[in-house]
């Protein structure tokens, strides 16, 4: 089956609104024929979406806008956090849920993270769900059980239909602002692992259908590898997507 490629740089906690709208314009202006053949999706940290938004849809490039982060409830006492009516009104539609740097720094559970996707699902948003074992659990060779325990996690109680809004990134936490990446083997073969957990969850044809991202220092000068393997439909990109000139190759390296 032909899977539409993501590419989604996460920005992480960089950029400050005036350079956000510099980065944005420098992705724009790349935009090339080609990059219509992919989604493109930017996630700045929450204070600057209203500013990239506003160059990216002024420049009609089809690039979209996405959260690093969300809370499941619509509004209240939740001080230091955001609302999916919030992303909706400066125009997301993506966010990211459970990167392991909000599970290992703030805390997020499993339980946390599937909140999340329940709510940016019944909200028709699309969530791009992190995955991804530690060194320790790849070395005791418990790397596929903890992933695929995360994702069913993650994914409990949706349908097949809800199933469409979710991409899995899988993320090893060792190859994460280390410089290094898992083999092209070990992100094909945990992305099929995923594949098959999400099959065994809504069915064959829905795990099909769902994007499966390899991230972890993922750049232009690795990229092939992941981009020809048949379960990695894209990547969630770190460091690279803070470069328009790297992350404009990615997309086009997707394409
Ligand atoms: C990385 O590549 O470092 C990431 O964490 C992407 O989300």
């Amino acid at each position: 089956m032909t899977r539409r490629p993501i590419i989604a740089g996460n920005w992480k906690m960089n950029m400050t609104p005036a350079e956000s709208v510099i980065l944005s314009q420098g992705i724009s202006n790349r935009y090339a024929r080609g990059w219509d053949k992919v989604d493109v999706v930017v996630c700045p940290p929450a204070i600057d979406l209203r500013s990239v938004f506003t160059v990216l849809d002024f420049d009609k490039s089809n690039i979209d806008v996405g959260a690093q982060n969300v809370h499941w409830e619509p509004s209240g006492a939740f001080t230091g956090e955001i609302s999916i009516p919030m992303l909706k009104d400066v125009g997301c539609s993506w966010c990211i849920v459970g990167h392991s740097e909000r599970r290992e720094m703030f805390g997020e559970t499993d339980g946390d993270v599937n909140r999340k996707v329940r709510a940016l699902v019944d909200a028709k948003m699309c969530a791009i769900v992190c995955v991804g074992e530690s060194l320790s659990m790849r070395d005791g060779g418990d790397a596929v059980q903890f992933v695929c325990d995360q994702v069913r996690a993650a994914l409990a109680g949706l349908d097949a239909q809800e199933v469409a809004f979710v991409t899995v990134a899988y993320e090893p936490i060792w190859a994460i602002g280390t410089g290094r990446t898992a083999t092209p083997e070990q992100a094909q073969e945990m992305a099929a692992a995923i594949r098959a957990t999400v099959a065994e969850l809504v069915g064959q044809e829905a795990a099909d259908a769902m994007r499966v991202l390899y991230g972890g220092s993922m750049k232009p000068e690795n990229a092939d590898g992941f981009l020809a393997c048949p379960d990695v439909d894209g990547g969630l990109i770190g460091g690279a997507a803070l470069k328009a000139e790297d992350f404009a190759a990615l997309v086009e390296a997707a394409a």
